[in-house]
């Protein structure tokens, strides 16, 4: 263990000083000590060296111990930082994770934009990136069913720009003054705090059918998209309309995209929900892994853009934060990518004190009226004073390429020696578009606003049968959550408005009187690009995907050895878990010999399946071992429930018969029923060890997420 600490901390020491790639690293780096460098030592807040963290200076008479001394102030100082160590957590999203990375653009968006990190094709923009939760609270785990935070923090050279957006494209709410009311819905009830980081409640639900603007975002985040597999592979959305303006002074209207080259892939509800318990930080894990291993997460940037004469021409208003703008009327131009290459050193100075506000935009962008959008530039500035207080941005993660301490005569503007003067427009100065703006002070919005269903139907009219089978589920399972039947009646009466069928199903379901027709007509539109299949990488793919090997004693090593080595060769995670945390011996192996047995990363009770994407077996007479051994057989039940690829070689054949019966039989089961099983992956082979590798790899890369169906 002592060798595995070791290198642990030399992780910690090349992070924080070495490979500096960009402006905003080395700007973090003046600010970063290393405490693994053996130059420091423990001192008060005030710099004094300390002989002691463990005594408080006290009266001692004759060995007694007496009384404590107010006068010890490193004592003092010691508790009085933990009494305030904690900041209030962000109102929403307090749960999230970060890294930092880069940004370019391949393409100039100079037709559109005069934003140099949108047009400087020669230009590498450094980025921090938090990703979060928005529901729960910090302590709250991350697999929740819940929409995902995605805000970008670019460092460009004209200031920070900010996109805070989420993994789903659209909001719940039109108007940013109905913010408060859709937050103290979905947070837990007032009356004895339940539930924690959960949707499904009588709350939740009572606002979702007062709001029918709700409707569309409701059915994004009870499919697939609630419950992501990974935040590598989920897509990104500024969801808001902005605008970019050009250097001749035109407007666009434009939202932003960004599309990860893993593709968008989600977990099982069941894997979900025990993940939870099981690994509550498994995302924040997923993310640490992938950059340490180098497997760096990546994202298509887009644009999707409108010029002003457009602003009419939809049967929605394009200001409407609950709506999209499909991409068969507005096709995405992709221009740029965004790369995570870096994980953070320290999580408070960087994640939790980072803060990110729509507000933040640089020359060439600017604000469209979104009425969300507009009341989000104040909130966000706002919040920010209650969480870290008035110099929140010269906090390192949250500073431009500001110095903190300013030396000179005067702070105040004009000045006689005219300095820090304002920089004209012309000169790269932030100038606003000067929009022409004539109207009576109401409080409503355009007509078209009213409309809200028409795109809750497009969405669920283009999932695939799987998914939508998963979104009547998740929508079973919140309701059931819900035990006012007016609160799940309603629910089910607005769904036969989207889909009569889907209304019956839950409507069974939970109990709500079964409707027997429409609210409206299906109009019977998709979009190709609503269901997350239309983003499965053009070439399979299992880079960063975990595969657990289980062994005993007598396994076949060399397979194992030769499936290792195939699964990291194509940038996969192999982990061998064995039936204990020591040396595993291999069939007939010399226990004697120095280089015999194999050491695992863990043991089969210290992990789940849950925690992997496949599972490989590989033959030996280990298997008889593992037949008879209830956790191992529980492993492949789990993960062949959850339609996770499970590959078994040789003897280990036996092993999955023994667990899910006969796997024909099992295949013509599951295909069978419902209809939704596109596909799931059990290969066995015989001895041949190369072609049973050969096939494994195949069915990894080729294996569907819709198959987990059953939950
Ligand atoms: Fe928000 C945080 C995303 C509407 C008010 N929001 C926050 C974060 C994300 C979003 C990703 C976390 C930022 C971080 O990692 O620090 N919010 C959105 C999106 C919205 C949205 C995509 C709809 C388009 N938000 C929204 C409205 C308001 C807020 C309408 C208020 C009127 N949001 C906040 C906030 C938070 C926040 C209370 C909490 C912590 C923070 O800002 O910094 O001000």
């Amino acid at each position: 263990m002592a060798s595995k600490i070791s290198q642990g901390v030399e992780k910690v020491v090349t992070m924080a000083s070495n490979g500096i790639t960009d402006k905003k690293h080395a700007d973090l780096h003046r600010d970063t000590v290393n405490i693994h460098d053996n130059k420091h030592f423990s001192t008060t807040d005030f710099g004094t060296k300390v002989a002691t963290q463990d005594d408080w200076l006290r009266v001692v008479n004759d060995g007694r111990t007496g009384p404590s001394l107010l006068e010890d102030q490193i004592a003092r100082e010691k508790i009085h930082r933990f009494d305030h160590e904690r900041i209030p957590e962000r109102v929403v999203h307090a749960r999230g994770a970060g890294a930092f990375g880069s940004f370019r653009v391949y393409e100039s968006a100079e037709d559109v934009t005069h934003a140099k990190v949108l047009t400087d094709t020669s230009r590498t923009t450094p980025v921090f990136i938090r990703f979060s939760t928005v529901q729960g609270s910090r302590g709250s785990a991350d697999t929740v069913r819940d929409v995902r935070g995605f805000a970008i923090k670019f460092y460009t050279e004209e200031g920070n720009w900010d996109i805070v957006g989420n993994d789903i494209p659209v909001f719940f709410i039109q108007d940013a003054m109905k913010f408060p009311d859709i937050v103290h819905a979905v947070k837990p009830e007032p009356d004895r705090e339940v539930p924690q980081a959960q949707s499904a409640h009588n709350n939740f639900w009572d606002f979702q059918y007062l709001h029918s603007e709700a409707t569309h975002m409701f059915m994004w985040a009870m499919s697939d998209r609630g419950v992501p597999r990974s935040f590598r592979m989920m897509q990104g959305f500024g969801v808001n309309t902005f605008r970019l303006i050009n250097k001749d002074g035109i407007s666009h209207f434009v939202k932003f995209h960004f599309t990860p080259t893993l593709g968008v892939h989600s977990l099982v509800w069941d894997e979900a929900l025990k993940l939870s318990g099981q690994d509550p930080d498994f995302h924040r894990k997923d993310l640490y892994e992938a950059i340490d291993e180098g497997v760096y997460p990546k994202w298509k940037f887009g644009i999707q853009t409108l010029p002003d004469s457009r602003q009419d021409d939809f049967d929605f208003d394009i200001l409407d934060a609950t709506k999209i703008w499909p991409e068969e009327d507005v096709p995405i131009r992709y221009i740029g990518e965004l790369e995570l290459n870096r994980n953070i050193d320290e999580f408070f100075t960087q994640v939790e004190q980072a803060a990110f506000c729509t507000s933040h935009i640089v020359p060439g962008i600017d604000f469209s009226d979104d009425p969300l959008l507009q009341g989000r530039n104040f909130s966000y500035f706002d919040t920010q004073l209650s969480r870290l207080g008035i110099n929140w941005q010269e906090l390192p993660i949250n500073r431009p390429g500001r110095h903190r301490i300013t030396a000179g005569k005067v702070n105040y503007w004009p000045n006689r020696f005219e300095a820090v003067p304002p920089v004209p427009p012309s000169e790269g100065g932030f100038n606003s578009f000067p929009e022409k703006i004539q109207g009576i002070a109401e409080r409503l919005k355009s007509k078209k606003f009213s409309e809200h269903i028409n795109q809750a139907q497009l969405f669920y009219n283009s999932l695939t049968p799987p998914e939508k089978y998963h979104l009547e589920n998740a929508l079973g399972f919140e309701l059931d959550h819900c035990d006012e039947p007016i609160v799940y009646e309603r629910i089910c009466d607005r769904l036969r408005d989207i889909d009569l069928e889907l209304a019956k199903n839950v409507a069974t379901l939970v109990g709500a009187p079964v409707p027997e027709k429409e609210g409206r007509p299906n109009h019977g539109k998709k979009s190709k690009s609503l269901s997350q299949t239309y983003f499965m990488p053009s070439e399979p793919t299992i880079a960063s995907r975990r595969v657990a090997i289980l062994i005993g004693d007598g396994f076949d090593k060399a397979t194992v050895k030769a499936m290792q080595t195939s699964l990291k060769a194509a940038n996969a995670f192999p982990f061998v878990i064995g039936v204990r945390r020591s040396t595993i011996y291999g069939e007939g192996e010399d226990k004697s010999s120095s280089s015999a047995g194999m050491m695992p990363a863990h043991h089969l009770e210290g992990m789940r399946s849950t925690m992997f994407d496949a599972l490989f077996i590989p033959g030996g007479s280990h298997n008889q071992t593992l037949q008879k051994n209830g956790r191992a057989i529980h492993w492949v039940r789990e993960a062949f429930a959850h339609c996770k690829a499970i590959g078994a070689m040789g003897e280990a054949v036996e092993l999955i018969k023994t667990a899910i019966g006969s796997v024909d039989k099992v295949k013509l089961a599951s295909v069978g029923e419902q209809g939704v099983i596109e596909s799931y992956g059990v290969v066995t082979a015989g001895k041949s060890e190369a072609s049973g590798i050969g096939e494994m790899i195949k069915m990894l890369k080729g294996a569907k997420d819709f198959a987990g169906a059953f939950f």
